[in-house]
């Protein structure tokens, strides 16, 4: 160990000591955070929190540089976990099968249309995503199945915590349009302000009161039957 790595290793022994968490390393560029929160219907509660896509776009409407990945959502027990991924253009999205039968991922979306085709248990397969928007994602075998891949322009984006908390790093200062997205409800948007230093305790409010849960088609754009041997 050099003289310098022990040096910077000074301010976590002493946070250690002091029982305290040291703040993110910051440049010029701070933290924006906040918390997103969704009106329901009289008597219902949000269980889906966890759900919610919030991201950053400049509000001059400039292109931002970002990377891409690849990610997985998995199906298991006739469910893809987790339901909601934010990826940026370029991005795939991987969907291993941990079911003990076969799946049929395909999307019918509009700039996402893909069909990975039949295939079981402990194979994986993928599709990459080259325009922004929120896609969702079915199976062709189980109706019931279903997920949202968010693609956004952005390195800015995170999904709220299930209380409904969020934040994302390094953050330049400048002038952005907060972006708040879940399924359930029309899309938020707001114009904020940031400073080198970050901005915090932003609040979101989606409206999911006018949601109605509508049937889709299968792959083939007609509606599912109740014939196959892994119905509900
Ligand atoms: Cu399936």
């Amino acid at each position: 160990m050099t003289h310098r790595q022990r040096n910077r290793q000074w301010p976590l022994v002493v946070a250690a000591l002091l029982g305290c968490a040291l703040p993110m390393p910051t440049s010029a560029q701070g933290a924006v955070s906040g918390r997103v929160s969704i009106v329901e219907r009289p008597g219902a509660s949000t269980k889906d929190m966890g759900n919610t896509v919030i991201y950053l776009l400049p509000a001059d409407g400039r292109s931002l540089r970002y990377g891409t990945t690849k990610v997985p959502i998995a199906m298991t027990g006739k469910e893809f976990t987790p339901h909601v991924r934010v990826i940026t253009p370029g991005s795939a999205v991987e969907y291993p099968n941990q079911d003990p039968f076969s799946h049929n991922i395909f999307s019918t979306a509009a700039g996402a249309a893909f069909d990975l085709g039949t295939y079981p248990n402990g194979v994986s397969r993928a599709a990459t995503f080259r325009k922004p928007g929120a896609f969702p994602i079915y199976c062709n075998i189980h109706s019931r199945m279903s997920a949202f891949v968010v693609v956004v322009p952005t390195p800015y984006h995170t999904l709220a915590g299930n209380d409904g908390r969020w934040s994302i790093p390094g953050v330049p200062a400048g002038a952005y349009e907060l972006h708040a997205w879940h399924e359930r409800a029309s899309e938020v948007v707001a114009k904020i302000d940031v400073p080198a230093s970050g901005l915090t305790d932003l609040s979101s409010a989606l409206d999911a009161r006018g949601f109605v849960v509508a049937a889709h088609k299968n792959k083939f754009g007609k509606e599912y039957t109740s014939t196959g041997k892994d119905r509900y």
